[in-house]
This record gives structure tokens, C-alpha cells and sequence, in this order.
């Protein structure tokens, strides 16, 4: 049985004007996406930071492409889930609302959300390392398992923030600006734990956001947020939003 909403979060959600929501792996679990450092994590013989780093792609190009080919083909069979529609529906409801993703696996717009910040890029997409060509699945040219770039011949890799590597500037102050001016942040499914990702939802806090977590777990973050939401983000989320279209509806 998943938490309720307080009747101030209601209060709040139906009267700002700028709503944000921060979302990481936990958001995907129920559309089919394993989470990194869940038991079921992505081969869990491998920890993120080991494969997701450009050493491990220079040292084994074709051990770290495989493993992004394998979470591709996971994700190119999974549908967005009712908490992906969810924050859709949020977005219509609010005046400035933005979603800013940890997440690779481009299922926010496929629900149709409209503002999605991608922190740690798309795993639909690839590009040169030599020459930056952009490259879709089907120009890239494997030679034993390696993808190579068919104008110059360099490496191929996906087009998502290794261990190591800085954000994209554009989207880090994209996302600094949406967390910085929410009056209400909501941080949903992640842990918390990648830098500088996971240092949002206090500066949401500290610029004086109603910060809300929703997680099937306590993280470290759980201490500080004004409520937490125990439960999955896809039943919280829809309870979330019939709830404030009911409250929307006693007002009209
Ligand atoms: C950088 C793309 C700087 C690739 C990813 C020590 C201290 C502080 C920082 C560091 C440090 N040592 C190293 C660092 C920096 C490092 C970092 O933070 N490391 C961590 C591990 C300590 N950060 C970086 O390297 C970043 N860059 O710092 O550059 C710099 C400075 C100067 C010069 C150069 C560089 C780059 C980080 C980006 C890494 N890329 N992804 C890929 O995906 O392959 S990170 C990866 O982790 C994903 O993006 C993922 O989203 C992200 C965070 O994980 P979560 O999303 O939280 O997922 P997780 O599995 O952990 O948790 C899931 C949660 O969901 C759980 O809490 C679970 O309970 C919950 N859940 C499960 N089911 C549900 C649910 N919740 C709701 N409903 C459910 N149904
Ligand atoms: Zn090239």
C-alpha cells in the first residue's frame, strides 16, 4: 500500500506556479528498466562505475558497447508507465513545470512530457569520438563487436555522461534554474548518490521549495525532505494528480 499525499502538498501542488520533479532510475523499474544498484541491477556482476567510465570503453570498447546494446534492447521494448502519464498530466496542470532526468532511457518524452532536462544523456543516441559526427543505431559499422564512425573510422560511443565526465552545461544550468525556482521539487526514484545530480534536491530545499520524496526506500535524503512518499512512483504519482483533479474539480 503505497503513502497518501498530505492535504498541504495538495494545497501547495494546486496553487503554485512552478513545479519541478527529479527523477532517476526507480521511475523506470515498473515499465521494466532495472535500476543500477538495485539487486536486480544491470548485470549485477559489473558495477556502474566500472563499465559506465571512458577507461572502460578505451580499454574494452566491446565489452562496454554490449552492455549499452543490451540495455537498449531492454529499453526499446518497454513502454513509458502510469507515472511517466502522471507527471505528463502534472505539466498540463502547472504554469512552469520541468522534469530534469538522471536517466538515459528516453521514456519522459516518449510519455509525452514536454520540458525534460537529460543530466546524463540519451542511449538513443551515439556519436564519434574522433570527428563528434552524430551517429543512429543504423550507421554505426561494427567490426568484431567495435562500432566504428563511417566518415573518419574513429570509435562510436553512446551519447550519455560517463563516471568522470562533466554534465552537459546546457542541461546542468537548465536544471539549475528549473530547481532553483520550484516552489515544489519532488525527487523520485533515485538514491541519491551520483554527483552533482544528487546535490539538486537540497539546493531546491535551500532556495525554499516544499522538497518531497518519493521512494520504495529511505535514502539519504529522506532526513531532510518535508514529506516522503513510501511506495512505487507508479501508483504515488497517478494518486498524486487524481487527487488534485478531484480537488481542482470541488473548486470549479
Ligand atoms: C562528475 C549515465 C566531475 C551512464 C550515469 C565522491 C563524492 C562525490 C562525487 C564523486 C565521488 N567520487 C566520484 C564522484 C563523482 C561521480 C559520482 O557521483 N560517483 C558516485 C558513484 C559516488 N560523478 C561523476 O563522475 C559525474 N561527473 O562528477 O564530473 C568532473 C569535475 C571536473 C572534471 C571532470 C569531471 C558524472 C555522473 C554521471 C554518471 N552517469 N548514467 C549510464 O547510465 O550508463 S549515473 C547513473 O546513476 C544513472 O544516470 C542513474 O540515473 C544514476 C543515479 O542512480 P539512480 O537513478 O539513483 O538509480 P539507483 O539504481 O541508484 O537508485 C534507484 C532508486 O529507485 C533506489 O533508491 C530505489 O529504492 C528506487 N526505486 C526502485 N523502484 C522504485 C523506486 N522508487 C520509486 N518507485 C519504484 N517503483
Ligand atoms: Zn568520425
Amino acid at each position: 500500500m503505497s503513502a497518501r499525499p498530505s492535504a498541504e502538498l495538495l494545497r501547495r501542488l494546486s496553487r503554485v506556479q512552478c513545479v519541478t520533479v527529479f527523477t532517476g532510475a526507480g521511475m523506470s523499474v515498473e515499465s521494466g528498466v532495472p535500476t543500477f544498484r538495485g539487486k536486480e541491477g544491470i548485470w549485477s556482476k559489473f558495477r556502474p562505475e566500472e563499465l559506465a567510465t571512458m577507461d572502460a570503453f578505451l580499454r574494452n570498447p566491446k565489452l562496454v558497447w554490449e552492455w549499452y546494446a543490451h540495455r537498449r534492447s531492454i529499453i526499446a521494448d518497454v513502454q513509458p508507465n502510469a507515472g511517466h502519464r502522471a507527471l505528463v498530466e502534472l505539466e498540463q496542470m502547472t504554469k512552469e513545470f520541468a522534469v530534469v532526468t538522471q536517466n538515459i532511457d528516453n521514456l519522459h518524452r516518449r510519455a509525452g512530457s514536454k520540458t525534460v532536462i537529460e543530466l546524463h544523456g540519451n542511449i538513443e543516441r551515439n556519436y564519434c569520438l574522433d570527428c563528434s559526427r552524430p551517429h543512429t543505431g543504423g550507421e554505426v559499422v561494427l567490426e568484431e563487436g567495435v562500432p566504428h564512425c563511417q566518415r573518419c573510422g574513429g570509435r562510436v560511443r553512446p551519447d550519455v555522461v560517463w563516471f568522470g565526465e562533466m554534465l552537459p552545461e546546457e542541461e546542468w544550468e537548465a536544471a539549475v534554474r528549473a530547481t532553483t525556482a520550484a516552489e515544489v521539487f519532488l525527487s523520485v526514484g533515485t538514491s541519491g548518490v551520483v554527483y552533482p545530480a544528487a546535490s539538486l534536491p537540497l539546493m531546491a530545499k535551500r532556495s525554499g521549495a516544499y522538497l518531497v520524496e518519493v521512494n520504495t526506500e529511505p535514502t539519504p535524503m529522506t532526513a531532510s525532505v518535508d514529506e516522503y512518499l513510501e511506495g512505487r512512483s507508479g501508483e504515488i504519482l497517478p494518486q498524486l494528480v487524481e487527487a488534485l483533479r478531484l480537488k481542482a474539480g470541488r473548486r470549479s
